[in-house]
């Protein structure tokens, strides 16, 4: 292979890359029911956890909010719009701590798994959430309702501080959200702070794994067809400057387009969608039978 670029060779912000299309570096089969249907019976083994809580955490406007939503709507087999996605990204929408479970069948019951969408994480003018946040978050100190302060963290006599969090409120998966669509990726303090994040999950012993999002606004043969994926150079360049920048192996590294202007739900898309929940599912589910 030839000498990398440090940036993958495409990449204005609006205009989607034309990259080249190369033989399927990644097998997956599309459109099978296997993997929905993995995580609709998906039930944890472990009798004290009630559910698997899944941390969401990365840049403003990166799509974390949107991957709720796309996980609802392939769990639904229609377009869901709960967690509110933000289509001007110019601060964070989010800036409350806030858990979502998704409906199962009935009202009142819900999948084994919740996901927490917190602010995001922000370059060097300090308007996203503190890295202390994050940390005490995974260790299930911060409740619900918290609306984060991007200068300071939540001090321990903070209504909001949970002094001694049971198993369930601690984090058991962390995703990092990643655009695949803006052009220089992360800045360097962005890079930073998820360093720093990644480093406190991993001396907690939390898995981890990153969703790479808006892969059809980056490359327009993914657009076409998002089948063509795991033939783009362009995605492939990314993914493994991710890894470098971040340190997270390759295959824990899940390219998705989220439902984001469709009305209809579509196989292909959620094959995606669903590749990344059944690991999200298979690595929490590994954390906690090993405690
Ligand atoms: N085309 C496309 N748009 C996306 C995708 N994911 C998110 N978006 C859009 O990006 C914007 C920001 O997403 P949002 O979920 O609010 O980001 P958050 O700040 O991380 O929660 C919204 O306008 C979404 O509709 C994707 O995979 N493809
Ligand atoms: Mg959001």
């Amino acid at each position: 292979m030839g000498e990398e670029q440090s940036k993958p060779a495409c990449a204005p912000d609006h205009a989607p890359a034309s990259g080249t299309l190369m033989e399927e570096w990644r097998k997956i089969r599309w459109g099978q029911k296997e993997d929905l249907q993995f995580v609709k019976d998906y039930q944890p083994y472990n009798k004290e956890v009630k559910e698997l809580r899944v941390l969401l955490y990365g840049p403003i406007g990166s799509g974390k909010s949107s991957f709720i939503n796309s996980v609802d709507t392939v769990l639904q087999g229609r377009i869901a719009l709960r967690a509110q996605a933000d289509a001007v990204s110019a601060k964070s929408f989010t800036t409350k701590h806030q858990t979502y479970k998704i409906n199962k069948e009935g009202p009142g019951t819900f999948y084994p798994f919740v996901f927490t969408d917190i602010m995001g994480i922000e370059g060097p003018d300090k308007r996203g959430v503190c890295v202390d946040d994050i940390k005490l978050d995974m260790k299930g100190h911060i409740k619900d309702g918290y609306m984060f302060n991007p200068c300071s963290e939540i001090s321990e006599d903070d209504q909001y501080y949970n002094k001694n969090p049971i198993l369930e409120e601690k984090v058991q998966v962390l995703v990092c959200i990643i655009d695949a669509s803006s052009s220089s990726i992360l800045d360097d303090e962005s890079i930073r702070k998820m360093r720093q994040v990644r480093l406190a999950a991993r001396d907690l012993g939390i898995p981890q794994l990153v969703v790479l999002t808006k892969i059809d606004v980056a490359c327009k043969e993914v657009q076409s067809d998002v089948k063509n994926v795991y033939k783009s150079n362009y995605i492939k360049k990314m993914i493994e400057k991710i890894s470098v920048d971040l340190g997270f192996p390759l295959n824990c590294i899940f390219p998705v387009k989220n439902y984001a202007s469709e009305n209809e739900t579509n196989d292909d898309i959620d094959s995606l969608i669903l590749s990344a929940m059944k690991q999200i599912i298979n690595s929490g589910e590994d954390f906690v039978n090993q405690l």
